[in-house]
Protein backbone atom coordinates (compact mmCIF):
# COMPACT_ATOMS: atom_id res chain seq x y z
CA UNK A 1 0.00 0.00 0.00
CA UNK A 2 1.48 3.18 -0.73
CA UNK A 3 1.97 5.27 2.21
CA UNK A 4 1.53 8.85 0.45
CA UNK A 5 3.64 11.95 0.76
CA UNK A 6 4.77 13.07 3.29
CA UNK A 7 4.14 10.31 5.96
CA UNK A 8 6.51 9.65 8.68
CA UNK A 9 8.56 6.71 8.84
CA UNK A 10 7.40 3.01 10.31
CA UNK A 11 7.57 4.06 14.04
CA UNK A 12 10.02 1.60 16.33
CA UNK A 13 7.98 0.36 19.53
CA UNK A 14 11.32 1.19 21.21
CA UNK A 15 11.90 -2.27 23.29
CA UNK A 16 14.96 -3.89 23.41
CA UNK A 17 15.21 -7.43 24.39
CA UNK A 18 16.77 -10.74 23.05
CA UNK A 19 15.19 -12.31 20.04
CA UNK A 20 15.08 -16.08 19.43
CA UNK A 21 13.76 -15.60 15.87
CA UNK A 22 16.63 -14.42 13.99
CA UNK A 23 18.26 -18.18 14.86
CA UNK A 24 16.27 -21.05 16.20
CA UNK A 25 18.06 -20.79 19.18
CA UNK A 26 19.66 -17.86 21.89
CA UNK A 27 22.58 -16.21 20.34
CA UNK A 28 22.96 -14.44 23.68
CA UNK A 29 21.83 -13.83 27.30
CA UNK A 30 23.91 -10.66 28.14
CA UNK A 31 23.93 -9.07 24.39
CA UNK A 32 20.97 -7.33 23.99
CA UNK A 33 19.32 -7.46 20.26
CA UNK A 34 16.48 -6.51 18.30
CA UNK A 35 15.51 -7.19 14.79
CA UNK A 36 14.61 -4.26 13.22
CA UNK A 37 12.72 -6.55 10.12
CA UNK A 38 10.05 -9.03 10.91
CA UNK A 39 7.81 -5.31 10.65
CA UNK A 40 6.59 -2.67 7.75
CA UNK A 41 9.19 -0.62 6.62
CA UNK A 42 9.56 2.73 3.81
CA UNK A 43 10.05 1.54 0.01
CA UNK A 44 11.09 4.14 -2.45
CA UNK A 45 11.30 2.24 -6.29
CA UNK A 46 14.38 4.51 -7.98
CA UNK A 47 13.42 4.14 -11.60
CA UNK A 48 10.72 2.92 -13.57
CA UNK A 49 6.47 3.98 -13.64
CA UNK A 50 6.69 4.12 -9.57
CA UNK A 51 9.50 5.73 -9.26
CA UNK A 52 9.33 7.92 -6.10
CA UNK A 53 6.55 6.75 -4.54
CA UNK A 54 6.63 5.32 -0.93
CA UNK A 55 5.05 2.36 0.08
CA UNK A 56 4.94 0.19 3.53
CA UNK A 57 6.33 -3.04 2.75
CA UNK A 58 7.25 -6.39 4.66
CA UNK A 59 10.68 -7.26 5.88
CA UNK A 60 12.42 -9.21 4.66
CA UNK A 61 11.24 -9.90 1.66
CA UNK A 62 11.76 -9.27 -2.52
CA UNK A 63 10.17 -6.47 -4.09
CA UNK A 64 9.60 -8.68 -6.55
CA UNK A 65 6.29 -9.95 -4.06
CA UNK A 66 5.23 -6.70 -3.79
CA UNK A 67 2.06 -5.81 -6.09
CA UNK A 68 3.48 -3.67 -9.16
CA UNK A 69 7.16 -5.03 -8.33
CA UNK A 70 6.68 -8.34 -9.40
CA UNK A 71 9.14 -7.73 -12.44
CA UNK A 72 11.28 -4.55 -11.06
CA UNK A 73 14.94 -4.66 -11.40
CA UNK A 74 16.16 -1.36 -9.79
CA UNK A 75 17.51 0.07 -6.61
CA UNK A 76 15.19 0.94 -4.13
CA UNK A 77 15.50 2.78 -0.61
CA UNK A 78 14.35 1.08 2.35
CA UNK A 79 13.60 2.79 5.65
CA UNK A 80 12.86 2.62 9.26
CA UNK A 81 13.25 4.02 12.76
CA UNK A 82 14.74 2.74 15.75
CA UNK A 83 15.03 4.39 19.60
CA UNK A 84 18.65 3.80 20.59
CA UNK A 85 22.13 4.57 21.34
CA UNK A 86 25.93 4.07 22.76
CA UNK A 87 27.55 1.31 20.84
CA UNK A 88 25.00 -0.18 18.10
CA UNK A 89 26.03 -3.08 16.20
CA UNK A 90 24.43 -4.03 12.95
CA UNK A 91 23.99 -7.08 11.19
CA UNK A 92 22.51 -7.96 7.89
CA UNK A 93 21.69 -11.51 6.91
CA UNK A 94 20.72 -10.66 3.27
CA UNK A 95 20.74 -7.50 0.88
CA UNK A 96 19.78 -8.34 -2.97
CA UNK A 97 22.23 -8.17 -4.41
CA UNK A 98 24.02 -4.50 -3.86
CA UNK A 99 23.41 -3.12 -0.38
CA UNK A 100 24.20 1.01 0.87
CA UNK A 101 23.34 1.26 4.23
CA UNK A 102 22.65 4.90 6.12
CA UNK A 103 22.22 5.66 9.38
CA UNK A 104 20.81 9.26 9.74
CA UNK A 105 21.93 9.81 6.15
CA UNK A 106 25.70 8.74 6.93
CA UNK A 107 27.20 5.83 5.16
CA UNK A 108 27.96 2.65 7.48
CA UNK A 109 28.30 -0.04 5.28
CA UNK A 110 28.31 -1.19 1.38
CA UNK A 111 27.98 -4.68 0.46
CA UNK A 112 27.80 -6.94 -2.62
CA UNK A 113 26.06 -10.14 -3.25
CA UNK A 114 22.95 -11.07 -1.92
CA UNK A 115 23.67 -14.54 0.56
CA UNK A 116 26.52 -13.41 2.55
CA UNK A 117 26.56 -11.41 6.02
CA UNK A 118 27.59 -8.51 6.50
CA UNK A 119 27.86 -5.81 9.39
CA UNK A 120 28.42 -2.36 10.67
CA UNK A 121 29.60 -1.03 13.61
CA UNK A 122 28.46 2.27 14.96
CA UNK A 123 30.10 4.07 18.30
CA UNK A 124 28.79 6.59 20.61
CA UNK A 125 25.08 6.85 18.81
CA UNK A 126 23.16 9.97 21.24
CA UNK A 127 20.33 8.46 22.52
CA UNK A 128 16.87 9.19 20.50
CA UNK A 129 15.21 8.35 17.27
CA UNK A 130 17.43 7.38 14.10
CA UNK A 131 16.90 6.55 10.94
CA UNK A 132 18.30 3.27 8.86
CA UNK A 133 17.71 3.38 4.77
CA UNK A 134 19.32 0.96 3.02
CA UNK A 135 19.77 1.18 -0.47
CA UNK A 136 19.37 -2.00 -2.39
CA UNK A 137 20.03 -2.42 -6.09
CA UNK A 138 19.18 -6.02 -8.18
CA UNK A 139 20.32 -4.45 -11.67
CA UNK A 140 23.01 -6.46 -13.96
CA UNK A 141 26.11 -4.64 -14.86
CA UNK A 142 29.81 -5.40 -15.30
CA UNK A 143 30.26 -3.92 -11.89
CA UNK A 144 28.09 -7.58 -10.85
CA UNK A 145 30.16 -10.61 -11.91
CA UNK A 146 28.36 -12.93 -9.77
CA UNK A 147 24.86 -12.07 -10.22
CA UNK A 148 23.67 -11.93 -13.72
CA UNK A 149 21.15 -13.32 -15.81
CA UNK A 150 20.72 -16.77 -14.92
CA UNK A 151 18.99 -19.77 -14.70
CA UNK A 152 17.46 -18.77 -10.70
CA UNK A 153 16.52 -15.05 -10.39
CA UNK A 154 18.26 -12.42 -8.74
CA UNK A 155 15.72 -10.88 -6.65
CA UNK A 156 16.05 -7.35 -5.43
CA UNK A 157 15.56 -6.21 -1.94
CA UNK A 158 15.94 -7.25 2.46
CA UNK A 159 15.61 -10.76 1.71
CA UNK A 160 17.14 -11.44 4.90
CA UNK A 161 16.74 -10.49 8.55
CA UNK A 162 18.61 -6.70 9.88
CA UNK A 163 19.56 -7.13 13.74
CA UNK A 164 20.49 -4.50 15.90
CA UNK A 165 23.07 -5.34 18.89
CA UNK A 166 24.07 -2.99 21.61
CA UNK A 167 27.74 -3.86 22.02
CA UNK A 168 30.26 -2.15 24.76
CA UNK A 169 33.87 -1.03 23.68
CA UNK A 170 35.30 -4.51 23.46
CA UNK A 171 32.74 -7.19 22.67
CA UNK A 172 33.27 -10.85 21.22
CA UNK A 173 33.08 -11.18 17.25
CA UNK A 174 32.77 -14.74 16.58
CA UNK A 175 33.54 -18.36 17.97
CA UNK A 176 34.58 -21.15 15.98
CA UNK A 177 35.03 -24.61 16.96
CA UNK A 178 36.51 -27.26 15.52
CA UNK A 179 36.05 -31.00 16.42
CA UNK A 180 38.71 -33.21 16.49
CA UNK A 181 39.04 -37.10 16.37
CA UNK A 182 42.65 -38.46 17.33
CA UNK A 183 44.10 -41.48 18.74
CA UNK A 184 40.64 -42.27 19.66
CA UNK A 185 40.11 -39.33 21.91
CA UNK A 186 37.40 -36.29 20.75
CA UNK A 187 38.72 -32.43 21.63
CA UNK A 188 37.34 -29.20 20.23
CA UNK A 189 39.65 -26.96 19.29
CA UNK A 190 38.32 -23.43 19.75
CA UNK A 191 39.01 -19.89 18.33
CA UNK A 192 37.45 -16.56 19.57
CA UNK A 193 37.54 -13.59 18.34
CA UNK A 194 37.35 -10.61 20.30
CA UNK A 195 37.07 -6.78 19.32
CA UNK A 196 38.44 -3.85 20.88
CA UNK A 197 36.48 -1.19 18.88
CA UNK A 198 37.67 1.56 21.42
CA UNK A 199 40.96 3.77 20.89
CA UNK A 200 42.26 3.34 23.90
CA UNK A 201 43.88 -0.58 25.52
CA UNK A 202 41.18 -2.42 27.73
CA UNK A 203 41.42 -5.51 29.43
CA UNK A 204 39.04 -8.51 29.98
CA UNK A 205 38.37 -11.92 31.19
CA UNK A 206 37.24 -14.63 28.57
CA UNK A 207 35.40 -18.22 29.35
CA UNK A 208 34.13 -20.52 27.05
CA UNK A 209 31.99 -23.60 28.28
CA UNK A 210 30.77 -26.41 26.07
CA UNK A 211 27.88 -28.17 27.02
CA UNK A 212 25.24 -31.04 25.29
CA UNK A 213 22.21 -29.61 24.22
CA UNK A 214 18.92 -30.64 26.29
CA UNK A 215 19.24 -34.43 24.95
CA UNK A 216 22.40 -34.72 25.02
CA UNK A 217 23.91 -35.71 28.28
CA UNK A 218 27.53 -36.20 28.01
CA UNK A 219 30.74 -34.03 27.30
CA UNK A 220 31.61 -30.39 29.07
CA UNK A 221 34.28 -28.37 29.62
CA UNK A 222 35.29 -24.80 30.54
CA UNK A 223 38.31 -22.44 29.16
CA UNK A 224 39.31 -19.24 30.80
CA UNK A 225 41.63 -16.61 29.47
CA UNK A 226 42.28 -14.28 32.08
CA UNK A 227 42.96 -10.41 32.16
CA UNK A 228 43.73 -10.56 28.58
CA UNK A 229 44.75 -7.23 27.05
CA UNK A 230 43.46 -5.48 24.25
CA UNK A 231 45.50 -2.83 22.68
CA UNK A 232 43.13 0.46 21.06
CA UNK A 233 41.25 -1.00 17.66
CA UNK A 234 43.41 -4.14 18.58
CA UNK A 235 41.26 -7.74 17.40
CA UNK A 236 42.66 -10.77 18.97
CA UNK A 237 42.01 -14.24 18.33
CA UNK A 238 42.08 -16.51 21.83
CA UNK A 239 42.93 -20.10 20.83
CA UNK A 240 42.66 -23.30 23.06
CA UNK A 241 41.67 -26.90 22.97
CA UNK A 242 39.36 -29.05 25.79
CA UNK A 243 39.62 -33.09 25.68
CA UNK A 244 36.09 -34.79 26.12
CA UNK A 245 36.25 -38.47 27.48
CA UNK A 246 32.66 -39.27 26.42
CA UNK A 247 30.63 -37.41 23.44
CA UNK A 248 27.55 -37.62 21.76
CA UNK A 249 28.63 -37.92 17.89
CA UNK A 250 26.16 -35.98 15.81
CA UNK A 251 25.25 -38.44 12.60
CA UNK A 252 22.54 -38.38 10.21
CA UNK A 253 20.62 -40.33 12.51
CA UNK A 254 21.25 -39.11 15.92
CA UNK A 255 22.07 -35.33 15.16
CA UNK A 256 23.22 -34.59 18.56
CA UNK A 257 24.48 -30.57 19.13
CA UNK A 258 26.39 -29.07 21.25
CA UNK A 259 26.50 -25.57 22.34
CA UNK A 260 29.70 -23.42 23.49
CA UNK A 261 28.59 -20.47 25.11
CA UNK A 262 31.31 -17.73 25.54
CA UNK A 263 31.52 -14.82 27.98
CA UNK A 264 33.55 -11.74 28.04
CA UNK A 265 33.63 -9.71 31.58
CA UNK A 266 35.55 -6.65 32.53
CA UNK A 267 35.63 -6.03 36.54
CA UNK A 268 33.62 -9.13 37.49
CA UNK A 269 30.97 -7.62 35.27
CA UNK A 270 29.65 -9.49 32.39
CA UNK A 271 29.98 -7.24 29.29
CA UNK A 272 29.11 -9.53 25.89
CA UNK A 273 28.56 -13.29 25.29
CA UNK A 274 28.25 -15.73 22.43
CA UNK A 275 26.89 -18.52 21.88
CA UNK A 276 26.74 -20.97 18.89
CA UNK A 277 26.40 -24.96 18.27
CA UNK A 278 28.25 -27.69 17.15
CA UNK A 279 28.43 -31.16 16.35
CA UNK A 280 31.01 -33.83 17.26
CA UNK A 281 31.54 -34.89 13.88
CA UNK A 282 34.51 -35.44 11.28
CA UNK A 283 34.25 -35.72 7.53
CA UNK A 284 37.47 -37.21 5.64
CA UNK A 285 38.20 -39.11 2.23
CA UNK A 286 39.40 -42.17 1.96
CA UNK A 287 40.02 -43.85 -1.93
CA UNK A 288 37.11 -43.36 -3.52
CA UNK A 289 34.81 -43.06 0.00
CA UNK A 290 33.74 -39.74 1.71
CA UNK A 291 33.73 -40.59 5.41
CA UNK A 292 31.83 -39.58 8.15
CA UNK A 293 33.12 -40.12 11.32
CA UNK A 294 35.32 -43.41 9.89
CA UNK A 295 32.30 -44.25 7.66
CA UNK A 296 31.49 -44.47 4.09
CA UNK A 297 28.40 -42.52 3.38
CA UNK A 298 26.02 -42.59 0.62
CA UNK A 299 24.60 -39.18 -0.21
CA UNK A 300 20.71 -39.50 -1.46
CA UNK A 301 19.96 -35.03 -2.44
CA UNK A 302 18.70 -32.86 -3.80
CA UNK A 303 19.49 -29.17 -5.01
CA UNK A 304 17.84 -26.55 -4.12
CA UNK A 305 17.01 -22.70 -4.97
CA UNK A 306 15.54 -20.68 -2.33
CA UNK A 307 12.87 -19.65 -3.62
CA UNK A 308 9.42 -19.20 -4.01
CA UNK A 309 6.10 -17.69 -5.56
CA UNK A 310 5.17 -15.82 -2.91
CA UNK A 311 8.80 -15.14 -0.92
CA UNK A 312 11.29 -15.07 -3.59
CA UNK A 313 14.37 -15.57 -1.79
CA UNK A 314 13.05 -14.98 1.54
CA UNK A 315 11.74 -17.62 2.80
CA UNK A 316 10.52 -17.50 6.30
CA UNK A 317 11.00 -20.04 9.06
CA UNK A 318 7.71 -21.87 8.17
CA UNK A 319 8.89 -22.35 4.46
CA UNK A 320 12.26 -23.35 5.01
CA UNK A 321 11.06 -25.91 7.68
CA UNK A 322 8.72 -27.35 5.31
CA UNK A 323 10.68 -27.93 2.01
CA UNK A 324 13.31 -30.16 4.64
CA UNK A 325 10.27 -31.90 6.02
CA UNK A 326 9.50 -33.01 2.58
CA UNK A 327 13.35 -33.50 1.71
CA UNK A 328 13.10 -36.13 4.88
CA UNK A 329 9.63 -37.50 3.58
CA UNK A 330 11.91 -38.49 0.43
CA UNK A 331 13.91 -40.67 1.87
CA UNK A 332 16.83 -37.98 0.76
CA UNK A 333 19.64 -37.18 3.08
CA UNK A 334 21.40 -34.16 1.99
CA UNK A 335 20.99 -30.88 0.25
CA UNK A 336 22.99 -28.70 -1.95
CA UNK A 337 22.80 -25.10 -1.81
CA UNK A 338 23.18 -24.45 -5.70
CA UNK A 339 24.25 -22.26 -6.05
CA UNK A 340 25.39 -19.92 -3.33
CA UNK A 341 25.73 -19.64 0.67
CA UNK A 342 22.10 -20.13 2.66
CA UNK A 343 20.26 -18.98 5.07
CA UNK A 344 21.43 -19.50 8.43
CA UNK A 345 18.03 -20.91 9.84
CA UNK A 346 18.13 -23.45 6.84
CA UNK A 347 21.64 -24.26 8.01
CA UNK A 348 20.04 -24.53 11.85
CA UNK A 349 17.61 -26.52 10.79
CA UNK A 350 19.77 -29.26 8.78
CA UNK A 351 21.88 -29.36 12.30
CA UNK A 352 19.01 -30.23 13.86
CA UNK A 353 17.41 -32.62 11.42
CA UNK A 354 21.15 -34.68 10.61
CA UNK A 355 20.37 -33.44 6.79
CA UNK A 356 23.99 -33.33 5.36
CA UNK A 357 24.90 -29.80 3.39
CA UNK A 358 27.20 -29.36 -0.18
CA UNK A 359 27.14 -25.39 0.81
CA UNK A 360 27.95 -23.73 -2.25
CA UNK A 361 29.94 -20.02 -3.25
CA UNK A 362 28.21 -18.07 -5.98
CA UNK A 363 28.86 -19.11 -8.96
CA UNK A 364 26.54 -20.47 -12.28
CA UNK A 365 27.35 -20.92 -15.62
CA UNK A 366 30.23 -18.30 -15.67
CA UNK A 367 32.26 -18.54 -19.11
CA UNK A 368 35.92 -17.34 -19.52
CA UNK A 369 34.57 -14.05 -20.41
CA UNK A 370 32.58 -13.40 -17.71
CA UNK A 371 35.55 -15.18 -14.92
CA UNK A 372 38.24 -12.17 -16.44
CA UNK A 373 35.54 -9.60 -15.34
CA UNK A 374 38.05 -7.68 -13.34
CA UNK A 375 35.13 -8.38 -10.10
CA UNK A 376 34.81 -11.53 -10.05
CA UNK A 377 37.96 -12.78 -8.47
CA UNK A 378 37.20 -10.52 -5.55
CA UNK A 379 33.88 -10.81 -5.82
CA UNK A 380 34.08 -14.64 -5.74
CA UNK A 381 36.52 -14.57 -2.78
CA UNK A 382 34.92 -12.23 -0.57
CA UNK A 383 31.96 -14.65 -0.53
CA UNK A 384 33.95 -17.90 0.65
CA UNK A 385 35.19 -15.80 3.01
CA UNK A 386 32.43 -14.81 5.08
CA UNK A 387 30.57 -17.99 4.00
CA UNK A 388 33.60 -20.19 5.91
CA UNK A 389 33.80 -17.27 8.64
CA UNK A 390 29.70 -17.10 9.37
CA UNK A 391 28.70 -21.02 8.55
CA UNK A 392 31.81 -22.77 10.20
CA UNK A 393 30.35 -24.28 12.98
CA UNK A 394 27.45 -26.00 11.16
CA UNK A 395 28.14 -29.58 11.57
CA UNK A 396 25.80 -30.14 8.39
CA UNK A 397 28.36 -28.64 5.80
CA UNK A 398 29.80 -31.98 5.01
CA UNK A 399 31.89 -30.13 2.26
CA UNK A 400 32.61 -26.84 0.66
CA UNK A 401 31.81 -26.50 -3.34
CA UNK A 402 32.43 -23.84 -5.82
CA UNK A 403 32.09 -22.33 -9.11
CA UNK A 404 29.22 -25.01 -11.01
CA UNK A 405 30.22 -25.46 -14.04
CA UNK A 406 32.28 -22.41 -14.62
CA UNK A 407 35.82 -22.40 -17.13
CA UNK A 408 36.88 -25.57 -15.49
CA UNK A 409 38.25 -26.72 -19.57
CA UNK A 410 40.45 -23.80 -19.69
CA UNK A 411 44.43 -22.33 -18.37
CA UNK A 412 42.88 -19.00 -17.16
CA UNK A 413 40.12 -20.84 -14.99
CA UNK A 414 42.37 -23.20 -13.83
CA UNK A 415 43.96 -20.65 -11.98
CA UNK A 416 40.89 -19.08 -10.49
CA UNK A 417 39.41 -22.81 -9.30
CA UNK A 418 43.01 -22.92 -7.90
CA UNK A 419 43.16 -19.93 -6.04
CA UNK A 420 39.63 -20.58 -4.80
CA UNK A 421 40.48 -24.09 -3.17
CA UNK A 422 43.04 -22.87 -1.96
CA UNK A 423 41.59 -19.82 0.28
CA UNK A 424 38.99 -22.68 1.40
CA UNK A 425 41.72 -24.97 2.54
CA UNK A 426 43.06 -22.10 4.59
CA UNK A 427 39.86 -20.96 5.55
CA UNK A 428 38.96 -24.52 6.76
CA UNK A 429 41.42 -27.59 7.04
CA UNK A 430 38.63 -29.96 7.86
CA UNK A 431 36.15 -30.07 5.02
CA UNK A 432 36.84 -31.74 1.97
CA UNK A 433 36.14 -29.30 -1.24
CA UNK A 434 34.38 -30.03 -4.31
CA UNK A 435 33.25 -28.06 -7.63
CA UNK A 436 30.57 -29.23 -10.05
CA UNK A 437 31.49 -29.55 -13.25
CA UNK A 438 29.74 -30.61 -16.90
CA UNK A 439 32.85 -30.37 -18.60
CA UNK A 440 32.23 -33.94 -20.57
CA UNK A 441 35.90 -34.82 -20.93
CA UNK A 442 37.53 -31.41 -21.13
CA UNK A 443 38.20 -30.65 -17.73
CA UNK A 444 41.18 -29.68 -16.47
CA UNK A 445 41.04 -29.48 -12.75
CA UNK A 446 40.71 -32.46 -11.56
CA UNK A 447 43.89 -32.59 -9.48
CA UNK A 448 42.78 -29.54 -7.28
CA UNK A 449 39.54 -30.61 -5.28
CA UNK A 450 38.83 -33.51 -2.81
CA UNK A 451 35.85 -35.10 -4.53
CA UNK A 452 35.34 -35.16 -8.26
CA UNK A 453 31.66 -34.31 -9.03
CA UNK A 454 29.83 -34.03 -12.16
CA UNK A 455 26.27 -33.04 -13.56
CA UNK A 456 25.03 -35.32 -16.11
CA UNK A 457 21.77 -34.92 -18.37
CA UNK A 458 21.67 -38.06 -20.36
CA UNK A 459 17.83 -38.49 -21.63
CA UNK A 460 17.13 -34.71 -21.06
CA UNK A 461 20.09 -32.86 -23.01
CA UNK A 462 21.27 -35.73 -25.25
CA UNK A 463 19.82 -39.40 -25.58
CA UNK A 464 23.17 -41.45 -24.72
CA UNK A 465 21.68 -44.10 -22.28
CA UNK A 466 22.41 -43.11 -18.83
CA UNK A 467 24.61 -46.30 -18.03
CA UNK A 468 26.77 -45.34 -21.51
CA UNK A 469 27.52 -42.12 -20.74
CA UNK A 470 28.46 -42.51 -17.19
CA UNK A 471 30.59 -45.72 -17.64
CA UNK A 472 32.34 -43.74 -20.53
CA UNK A 473 32.89 -40.26 -18.23
CA UNK A 474 34.30 -41.98 -15.27
CA UNK A 475 36.14 -44.14 -17.39
CA UNK A 476 38.07 -41.13 -18.84
CA UNK A 477 38.15 -39.78 -14.89
CA UNK A 478 39.95 -42.78 -13.74
CA UNK A 479 42.02 -42.96 -16.98
CA UNK A 480 43.45 -39.70 -18.20
CA UNK A 481 43.07 -37.14 -15.55
CA UNK A 482 44.93 -36.26 -11.65
CA UNK A 483 41.02 -36.86 -10.18
CA UNK A 484 41.65 -41.04 -10.55
CA UNK A 485 41.53 -42.43 -7.50
CA UNK A 486 39.40 -39.98 -5.32
CA UNK A 487 35.66 -40.02 -4.30
CA UNK A 488 33.53 -39.33 -7.38
CA UNK A 489 30.05 -37.68 -7.11
CA UNK A 490 27.02 -36.84 -9.51
CA UNK A 491 25.91 -33.33 -8.30
CA UNK A 492 22.41 -32.78 -10.76
CA UNK A 493 20.43 -35.61 -12.61
CA UNK A 494 16.85 -34.46 -13.78
CA UNK A 495 14.64 -33.54 -16.51
CA UNK A 496 12.07 -30.84 -17.27
CA UNK A 497 8.15 -31.86 -16.16
CA UNK A 498 5.39 -29.15 -16.13
CA UNK A 499 2.92 -29.62 -13.07
CA UNK A 500 -0.55 -31.61 -14.38
CA UNK A 501 1.20 -31.80 -18.14
CA UNK A 502 -0.17 -35.35 -19.14
CA UNK A 503 0.25 -37.22 -22.55
CA UNK A 504 -0.16 -40.48 -23.27
CA UNK A 505 3.38 -40.33 -25.77
CA UNK A 506 5.31 -39.61 -22.22
CA UNK A 507 6.93 -36.41 -24.36
CA UNK A 508 9.24 -34.06 -23.10
CA UNK A 509 8.28 -31.67 -20.18
CA UNK A 510 5.30 -34.15 -19.28
CA UNK A 511 5.63 -35.49 -15.61
CA UNK A 512 5.87 -39.08 -17.09
CA UNK A 513 8.46 -38.17 -18.84
CA UNK A 514 10.68 -36.74 -15.72
CA UNK A 515 9.42 -39.70 -13.56
CA UNK A 516 10.79 -42.40 -16.08
CA UNK A 517 14.11 -40.59 -16.70
CA UNK A 518 15.26 -39.71 -13.51
CA UNK A 519 13.87 -43.43 -12.48
CA UNK A 520 16.38 -44.82 -15.09
CA UNK A 521 19.18 -42.00 -14.17
CA UNK A 522 18.60 -42.45 -10.34
CA UNK A 523 19.03 -46.06 -10.64
CA UNK A 524 22.16 -46.10 -12.93
CA UNK A 525 23.82 -43.76 -10.53
CA UNK A 526 22.90 -45.41 -7.14
CA UNK A 527 24.09 -48.86 -8.52
CA UNK A 528 27.13 -47.33 -9.57
CA UNK A 529 30.19 -48.65 -7.36
CA UNK A 530 32.38 -46.19 -7.58
CA UNK A 531 30.07 -43.69 -7.31
CA UNK A 532 29.25 -41.97 -3.90
CA UNK A 533 25.63 -40.42 -4.43
CA UNK A 534 23.91 -38.17 -6.50
CA UNK A 535 21.64 -35.07 -6.17
CA UNK A 536 18.94 -34.53 -8.41
CA UNK A 537 18.25 -31.35 -10.09
CA UNK A 538 16.47 -30.28 -8.74
CA UNK A 539 13.86 -30.08 -5.28
CA UNK A 540 11.33 -27.43 -6.69
CA UNK A 541 10.98 -25.49 -9.76
CA UNK A 542 12.17 -22.36 -9.81
CA UNK A 543 11.94 -18.91 -11.42
CA UNK A 544 14.72 -18.09 -13.65
CA UNK A 545 15.44 -14.12 -15.20
CA UNK A 546 13.42 -13.05 -18.19
CA UNK A 547 16.64 -12.82 -20.11
CA UNK A 548 16.34 -16.86 -20.18
CA UNK A 549 12.66 -17.60 -21.09
CA UNK A 550 13.98 -18.75 -24.74
CA UNK A 551 14.84 -22.04 -23.42
CA UNK A 552 12.37 -22.16 -20.06
CA UNK A 553 8.75 -22.66 -20.45
CA UNK A 554 6.92 -20.15 -17.74
CA UNK A 555 10.08 -18.51 -17.68
CA UNK A 556 11.05 -21.48 -14.90
CA UNK A 557 13.43 -23.57 -14.47
CA UNK A 558 10.84 -27.19 -14.07
CA UNK A 559 13.12 -29.89 -13.12
CA UNK A 560 11.91 -29.37 -9.48
CA UNK A 561 9.83 -32.99 -8.09
CA UNK A 562 7.57 -30.61 -6.49
CA UNK A 563 6.15 -27.33 -8.54
CA UNK A 564 7.20 -24.13 -7.45
CA UNK A 565 4.32 -24.46 -4.84
CA UNK A 566 5.59 -27.35 -3.91
CA UNK A 567 2.89 -29.49 -5.11
CA UNK A 568 4.15 -33.15 -5.86
CA UNK A 569 4.40 -33.68 -9.41
CA UNK A 570 4.73 -38.11 -10.17
CA UNK A 571 8.59 -38.16 -10.00
CA UNK A 572 8.09 -37.54 -6.51
CA UNK A 573 6.94 -40.88 -5.45
CA UNK A 574 9.45 -42.65 -7.56
CA UNK A 575 12.44 -40.73 -6.16
CA UNK A 576 10.96 -41.53 -2.70
CA UNK A 577 10.70 -45.52 -3.57
CA UNK A 578 14.29 -45.34 -4.55
CA UNK A 579 15.71 -43.26 -2.32
CA UNK A 580 14.39 -45.36 0.93
CA UNK A 581 15.22 -48.27 -0.78
CA UNK A 582 19.04 -47.44 0.07
CA UNK A 583 20.67 -47.05 3.29
CA UNK A 584 23.03 -44.14 4.74
CA UNK A 585 26.14 -45.99 4.48
CA UNK A 586 28.05 -47.35 1.48
C1 LIG B 1 23.11 -26.94 -14.91
C2 LIG B 1 23.17 -25.98 -13.75
C3 LIG B 1 21.84 -25.73 -13.10
C4 LIG B 1 20.70 -25.78 -14.09
C5 LIG B 1 20.71 -27.09 -14.84
C6 LIG B 1 19.63 -27.20 -15.92
O1 LIG B 1 23.72 -28.10 -14.77
O2 LIG B 1 24.13 -26.32 -12.79
O3 LIG B 1 21.89 -24.49 -12.46
O4 LIG B 1 20.82 -24.72 -14.97
O5 LIG B 1 21.92 -27.22 -15.52
O6 LIG B 1 18.46 -27.14 -15.57
O7 LIG B 1 19.96 -27.32 -17.10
Amino acid sequence: MPAGDGSRVWADDGKWGNSSMIRTFDTHKVRIQKELTGRLWEFTPCQGEYAGRTYRVPTPGCWENYPDFGNYRGEGIYRTTFQGGGNLRFEFKGVSHTAAVFLDGREIARHYNAYTVFDAIVRGLPEGEHTLEIRADNRFSGESALHIPNDYMSYGGISRPVVMERIGDLYIRLVHVTPVWENGVWSAGVSLVVENTADRPLTGTVSAAISGEPGVESGAGTLLWENVEFAPLETKELTESLVFGDVEEWSMEHPGLYRIYAVLTQEGKAVDDLADRFGFRVVSTQGKRILLNGKPIRIKGVCRHEDHPQFGCALPYAAMAADLESIRHLGANSVRTAHYPNDEVFLDLCDEMGILVWEENHARGLGLEEMQNPHFEPQAEQVIREMVSTHYNHPCIYIWGILNECASETEYGKECYTKQLDLLRELDRTRPRSFASCKFKTDICFGLPDVVSYNIYPKWYHDTPVGVYLDELYRWVQEETEGSGKPFLITEIGAGGIYGYRNPYHSKWTEEYQAQTLEEQLRAVLEYGDCCGVYIWQFCDVRVSEEWFGTRPRTMNNKGIVDEYRRRKLAYDVVKRIFESYGNGL
